[in-house]
């Protein structure tokens, strides 16, 4: 429950903002709580402004692999601050921070760094539509791609939440080109592209669906969708916002050895600074501007401070590629001891450091099973945790994120939690 100063925080946030927040599900209205406001953060443990700790595993909802405030990127970004916070011009670090996503992730053969997931994922349907010369994009039920209008369809996280997954104030016309599947569904998928496939620009997809609780893919659904967008001359999206740099070094492509034609990055590739990236193929990012006449700019894209910070992140992954490995061990205990705890009154999904708790007894693969969770039984669970100092997605539909700085004592204690939430079902 929030305390006083998150409360009195939270009624003057709503006199001037909407709904007191500045993203809808940190208003914990999925939840049937009031939001507590965060004074700050360090390694796995997050503290309000009440001077209440918790163990984080919203993380920044992606980015914070590594944990909060980790030393060596704090310092980097300190000098980089010094030096000016922006300048609207190319700098070395754009090309260094260029350089190491490719390095991880070889599919990229040429990319653009901008501000954010939403921002990448519209500039990379524009480029997929002027390179193909196609206009249909894909895209699946409950998987989320940022807000832009085509892509207000259907959409999970925020929209999912809220109830409202085809939003208000999109006019018909900007979505009558965007397709809907069901994930883990390649018939569904088929379909429409017998009937729509030479118009179809792209298939976009969340490797692992992270936007409706996390639903890993099918085996061979990713591969078909490989294979389809082959027959047909289309583009493969994948939008890797939040599995790019958590999965693995290299992203969900690299653990499912999938290569897509554009990915999307977001989250950790700004190591917590507002940074996004989209690329692919070069004869592809070819037609962005100034090169071809996809049009995208943006001020503070490859913003030098952001920049900084996804450097240094992605440097530390690099070094220590061993992190993949214990974050997805700490993830399976908590996914056991949810199981033990739960029993088949859950679906716990897994994916790498990635995990949901399903208030279902189904087994949960897509949209329809997804939203066949309890959301009210969630939102208790939800309560019970944060009342034992463990802070997690105030939402059924978002995921849990595991990072490296949650230590053995931190597991121990959210499995023991956890537990005891279950006695009070
Ligand atoms: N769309 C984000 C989760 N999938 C939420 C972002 C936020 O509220 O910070």
């Amino acid at each position: 429950m929030a305390g006083v100063k998150s409360e009195a925080l939270f009624k003057n946030s709503m006199e001037i903002m909407p709904g007191g927040v500045n993203s809808p599900v940190r208003a914990f209205r999925a939840v049937n709580q009031n939001p507590v406001f965060i004074e700050k953060a360090k390694g796995s443990k997050i503290y309000d402004v009440d001077g209440n700790e918790y163990i984080d595993y919203v993380c920044s909802w992606g980015p914070g692999i590594l944990g909060h405030a980790r030393e060596r990127v704090i310092d980097a970004v300190k000098e980089a601050c010094s030096k000016g916070l922006t300048f609207g011009a190319p700098t070395e670090k754009e090309y260094i921070l260029a350089c190491l996503i490719q390095e991880l992730m070889p599919s990229m053969e040429m990319l653009r760094l901008v501000n954010s997931g939403t921002e990448a994922v519209m500039s990379a349907i524009r480029a997929a539509r002027g390179y193909t010369g196609r206009d249909k994009i894909l895209k699946f039920a409950g998987c989320y791609h940022g807000h832009s209008d085509g892509l207000l369809v259907k959409a999970g996280s925020g929209a999912l939440t809220q109830s409202v997954p085809d939003s208000l104030g999109v006019p018909a016309g900007y979505t009558e080109n965007t397709l809907v599947a069901e994930y883990n569904n390649t018939t569904s998928v088929k379909e429409l592209f017998e009937k729509y496939g030479s118009s179809i620009a792209a298939v976009i997809t969340e490797p692992v669906a992270a936007n409706m609780g996390v639903v890993p893919p099918a085996a061979g659904f990713l591969e078909e969708l490989r294979q389809i967008t082959k027959e047909y001359n289309s583009l493969l999206i994948f939008d890797e916002v939040i599995t790019g740099f958590r999965l693995a070094k290299g992203g969900a492509q690299e653990y499912f050895g999938i290569k897509p034609d554009i990915t999307v990055l977001g989250k950790i590739a700004g190591g917590g600074m507002p940074l996004a990236v989209y690329g692919g193929r070069k004869e592809i990012m070819e037609v962005v501007a100034p090169l071809g006449s996809v049009y995208q700019a943006g001020t503070l894209s490859g913003n030098p401070v952001a920049t900084t910070a996804g450097i240094e992140t992605l440097r530390i992954l690099k070094e220590n590629p061993g992190i993949y490995k214990e974050i997805e061990k700490k993830t399976a205990k908590l996914k056991t001891a949810a199981e033990k705890a739960f029993g088949s009154n859950v679906c716990v999904n897994q994916a790498g450091s990635l995990m949901s708790i399903f208030f279902t007894e189904k087994k949960v693969t897509d949209y329809t099973s997804a939203v066949s969770s309890d959301t009210l039984k969630y939102a208790k669970y939800f309560g019970l945790m944060l009342e034992n100092g463990i802070y997690t997605a105030p939402s059924q539909f978002e995921a849990m994120f595991i990072s490296d700085a949650h230590t053995d004592g931190d597991i121990e204690k959210t499995c023991d939690i956890i537990k005891q939430a279950a006695e009070l079902f």
